[in-house]
């Protein structure tokens, strides 16, 4: 399915919960695993950075007290004590530290990067949130009863995400239990000169119920954590657990510009402290016991092969035989030459009656206005609570998608101008496009974000760019692109049916309104080339001048300017059109610029560090020593105007694209 290869999951060792009254030493198995690591540090025997828990270990221990199995658990840069809370798995995730394979992520993820069944953690503050809540909306329509939980710091409070869940999440009353660890730090900065206004405000402002304990009261923490998980569980609406706590060494491994006379007053009060203080010949024997489990185990990793270099990617794709474009017969289309949104909507309408776990999110999506560009006109209607209206939270909205994905669905995310991509950019290039390698292939995230990208409306600087240039060579991402050759209900279906990774859906907005056609205005037939996610060419059956490639938007354009450029100056062009832009089949484009000389590149986004660089640097690369004469025609290097004359002379057109076909034949 995937089209980058993993290894399989790599177990660790058996999921062990805590159970009552082993809370202390789990803490202490925690403490001590913690301590070793700094250890490890200064003895350079681990490379990165680590972020410890030690003086906050109960809030972890209390919430995984708390939690059941089938719950998701999404924890940060400080997940070292979450992890161990909830697993006991000392071995797995020193392995994983240390790097090597044998770690719960095969060494890939790191410190603050793991995951083992539903817990994962990542290290971009806030990030995990909205996942969390996907995962909470899943586990609400497939498992009820269960809950997700995220953890976050005091300093993420300042974070827009979170409040864009939290918003979403008490909307759709989703069991989602924010756990917050309030220990008054943002790496060096104190919270209280940066977070405005009260914690438990922040939450009840969105009707989030927020349960408030702290460290130094274990009975009414662990009472507490169980009232705030019983709550979302019962009432399956989200709540907020906030624990104040204090962290006793520095942020990560030696930055910590606190006072030593605050820590040590806090060092005075830590709770293992005072059990050692208290019971000193339990405390010494559940110590011995860790230390000793500790020690095996470093002493066993320590002899554990390193990782050996990985070849990942892509496979080559096959040699492939060229075949008429056509509409896919089994998504019955109304009209033989449906428009392209028309063609949209069939190819969603198919995937909605089909697969029950497809579901649409996104702003004004629902009927009777069916989405900006209406391309879900009367899916709300056919399919009720499967195509949902959002909140303009394009973060949040795009990482419920990756939750969601997570948790076995699959979610179609709208973004309803492709500008405001750029705020759902690190739910795309740090979450979605990461999981699936970084945590050593134990999860999925097969979400489709549609995004409508492109010009020549008159709608200015911030809603006509094509911003997909800023995601290309993401691993692990798939960008593909729809025309108006390749029949858009086709790449709905593949890339629900063959895509097990994020894809980001690129949607032109002129595109909408055009009519899906196999045939150019210069009469020749669209072949295409039978991939997963085809090129298309308009054959020159070899005797073309110049390869024209081009995606998306401004495949008529190109058409248009290659008809005029034959009735004009019998210049023959071949124009081969990617459906997937990244990662992108090279091989066709190649195998036609070793023929022709002469490559124009077309795109309509800016074009440094762009699609047509790529094409280029993959012919130069290919061809090496060939007499390569190329010419890139893309928008001109300043924002887009509004005026109608202004745009034209700022994004390229058929008139650009035939004097690019000029000259290069003349060349
Ligand atoms: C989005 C983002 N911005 C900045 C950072 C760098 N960073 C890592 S941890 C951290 C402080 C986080 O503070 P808080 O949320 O209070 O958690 P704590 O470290 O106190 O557990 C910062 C700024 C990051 N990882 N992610």
């Amino acid at each position: 399915m995937a089209s980058t290869a993993h290894p399989p999951p790599v177990r660790g060792a058996e999921v062990v919960i805590p159970k009552d009254g082993e809370t202390l030493r789990r803490a202490i198995l925690i403490r001590l695993f913690e301590e070793k690591l700094l250890a490890l540090f200064s003895e350079g025997k681990l490379s990165g950075t680590v972020h410890t828990c030690i003086g906050q270990e109960l809030s972890a221990l209390a919430v995984a007290a708390v939690l059941r199995e089938g719950d998701w658990i999404f924890s940060n840069h400080r997940c070292h004590g979450h992890y161990l809370a909830w697993t006991g798995d000392a071995r797995g995730l020193l392995a994983e530290i240390m790097g090597l394979p044998s770690g719960i992520c095969a060494g890939r993820g790191g410190s603050q990067h793991i995951c083992r069944d539903r817990f994962l953690s990542n290290g971009v503050q806030g990030g995990g949130v909205p996942i969390a809540a996907g995962c909470a909306a899943a586990l609400k329509i497939a498992e009820p009863g269960r809950i997700a939980t995220s953890f976050i710091g005091d300093g993420t409070l300042g974070q827009g995400v979170v409040y864009e869940t939290l918003n979403l999440a008490s909307r759709w009353s989703l069991p989602l239990l924010v756990v917050l660890e309030k220990n008054g730090y943002a790496q060096s900065t104190a919270t209280a000169t940066t977070i405005a206004g009260s914690v438990r405000g922040r939450f009840e402002a969105f009707g989030v119920k927020c349960f408030e304990a702290t460290i130094w009261d274990r009975e009414t923490l662990f009472a507490t954590a169980r009232e705030a998980a019983e709550y979302v569980r019962r009432e399956r609406v989200p709540a907020a657990l906030s624990v104040e706590c204090f962290r006793l060494k520095a942020h990560s491994k030696g930055d910590d510009n606190r006072s030593p006379e605050l820590i040590a007053e806090f060092a005075a009060r830590d709770p293992l402290h005072v059990f050692e203080r208290e019971f000193p010949e339990s405390y010494a024997r559940m110590r011995i016991e860790c230390e000793i489990r500790l020690r095996d185990i470093l002493a066993e990793l320590e002899r554990s092969p390193a990782p050996i270099r990985e070849t990942l990617g892509a496979a080559p794709e096959p040699a492939r035989v060229w075949k008429p474009a056509a509409l896919i017969p089994e998504i019955p289309s109304v009209r033989s030459q449906p428009r392209v949104v028309e063609r949209v909507r069939d190819g969603l309408r198919h995937l909605l009656a089909n697969d029950p776990r497809v579901i649409l999110i996104g702003e004004d999506m629902e009927d009777p206005y069916g989405g900006a560009f209406k391309a879900t006109k009367g899916l709300s209607t056919d399919f009720p609570g499967r195509v949902r209206n959002t909140p303009i939270s394009e973060a949040a909205i795009t990482g419920v998608g990756n939750g969601l994905a997570l948790a076995g669905m699959r979610p179609f995310v709208e973004i309803m101008f492709g500008d405001f991509i750029t705020l759902a950019a690190d739910q795309i290039i740090n979450q979605a496009s990461k999981f699936a390698y970084m945590y050593a292939g134990q999860v999925a995230v097969p979400v489709v974000v549609r995004a409508a990208m492109g010009g020549k409306r008159g709608y200015g600087a911030t809603h006509s760019q094509c911003l997909e240039r800023h995601f290309f060579g993401t691993p692990g991402l798939n960008i593909v692109a729809l025309n108006s050759v390749c029949d858009p209900a086709l790449l709905l279906h593949r890339i629900h049916e063959r895509l097990d990774e994020p894809c980001l859906l690129l949607e032109n907005k002129l595109l909408y309104g055009m009519s899906v056609r196999s045939h150019s205005p210069d009469g020749r037939v669209w072949l295409e080339n039978g991939a997963d996610f085809p090129t298309l060419k308009l054959d020159a059956h070899g005797r073309g001048d110049v390869t024209v490639v081009t995606y998306g938007g401004m495949v008529d354009e190109v058409e248009e300017a290659v008809r005029r450029a034959f009735e004009d100056d019998e210049i023959i062009g071949e124009v081969l059109v990617p459906t997937r832009v990244f990662p992108l089949d090279v091989a066709p484009i190649v195998e036609s610029v070793a023929r022709t000389g002469r490559l124009l590149v077309v795109e309509e986004g800016q074009g440094f560090a762009g699609f047509g660089s790529e094409v280029l640097a993959a012919c130069a690369e290919r061809l090496p020593g060939a007499a390569l004469r190329p010419v890139r025609v893309c928008a001109e290097p300043h924002p887009i105007p509004c005026s109608r004359e202004l745009e034209k002379f700022a994004l390229p057109g058929v008139d650009e694209v035939l004097a690019a076909l000029q000259k290069l034949a003349r060349a």
